[in-house]
């Protein structure tokens, strides 16, 4: 159920990150994530051989952690989306979970979506 990673398409943002499983015992593993395409891939590490998951931005709202969350991990964002489960992440650095954020939301974006394709049609 994995996308096809585009190897053309240009890499908006990677590096690693922490994310947290979504069912038993939650732990969080360290992976390596390359966003392209609008598109999220992670992987075990940075020689990129086999995908562990993707996921299509459009449409999650990414953003900080509430306490509702229950999350306790320094620098932890998600991205949630009425359809689909609810991912979180941690960062490094507060530089680096602020970067990750803003790379997800405008990939998460319609809007900008939208823009963009009026300006390709000329408008
Ligand atoms: C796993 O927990 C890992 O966190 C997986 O992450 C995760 O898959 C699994 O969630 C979760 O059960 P254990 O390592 O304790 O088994 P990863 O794929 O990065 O290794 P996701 O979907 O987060 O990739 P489920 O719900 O997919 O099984």
């Amino acid at each position: 159920n994995s996308m096809r990673r585009n190897p053309k398409a240009v890499v908006t943002k990677q590096g690693w990150l922490y994310k947290q499983g979504s069912s038993g015992v939650k732990q969080w593993n360290k992976r390596w994530f390359v966003l392209t395409d609008r598109c999220l891939f992670y992987y075990k590490d940075d020689k990129e051989d086999t995908v562990l998951g993707s996921l299509p931005l459009l449409s999650f709202r990414v953003g900080s952690v509430e306490p509702s969350d229950n999350v306790t991990r320094k620098f932890a964002f998600k991205a949630e989306h009425s359809g689909t489960r609810t991912y979180y992440f941690s960062a490094d650095s507060h530089e680096e979970q602020q970067e990750w954020i803003e790379a997800m939301s405008e990939a998460a974006d319609v809007e900008t979506t939208q823009r963009l394709k009026l300006q390709m049609m000329g408008h």
